[in-house]
């Protein structure tokens, strides 16, 4: 078998995702603001996309977030049944690929379509900070996230105190 290796993007490699074409799909935390990290919102990280071919070229990377601190974490990628990618990250930001802030930060769940593009987002939290570090597919169109939460307001009202365990359920717009 032939050992491949890829060096590109700028910054932290997190997650890797065997895609359907027989490519990858690969996130990474990026404060760099050259290379493939071009479209970087700044605010000490964005979350870096990149998609690799079967050849292991690469097809297409972005730089997902604002001007606040995004990143993602490990086993934090999906793909759909309709082919698109799902990405679970945190979010502090309320401006550039962002729509809304809950609070100080969010669980940030963003759709992307097989050419990079974004396609839905959708943010969980209540007023503190919130974070969304791994998310999977349970079944149909329905997906399980895990992070931690800090909230106590909206759908969070048995906060423990300070940092809590968080999993929920959720669907794609
Ligand atoms: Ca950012």
């Amino acid at each position: 078998m032939v050992e491949r290796v890829w060096r590109f993007w700028g910054d932290h490699g997190l997650d890797i995702l065997a895609t359907d074409d027989g490519g990858a799909l690969m996130t990474g935390l990026t404060l760099s603001t050259d290379g493939d990290a071009s479209g970087n919102h700044g605010g000490n990280g964005d979350v870096l996309v990149g998609k690799i071919d079967a050849e292991g070229k690469l097809q297409w990377s972005r730089a997902l977030g604002g001007s606040g601190v995004e990143y993602s974490s490990h086993n934090s990628l999906v793909q759909t049944s309709g082919g698109n990618y799902l990405i679970g990250a945190s979010s502090s930001s309320s401006n550039g690929d962002r729509k809304s802030l809950n609070g100080r930060s969010d669980g940030w769940v963003v759709e992307l379509n097989s050419q990079g593009q974004l396609v839905s987002q959708q943010s969980f939290g209540g007023r503190a900070e919130d974070a969304v570090y791994s998310i999977r597919h349970i079944q149909d169109d329905i997906y399980l996230a895990v992070g931690s939460t800090a909230s106590s307001d909206g759908r969070f009202t048995n906060n423990h105190g300070d940092w809590d365990a968080w999993a929920f359920t959720f669907k794609v717009p």
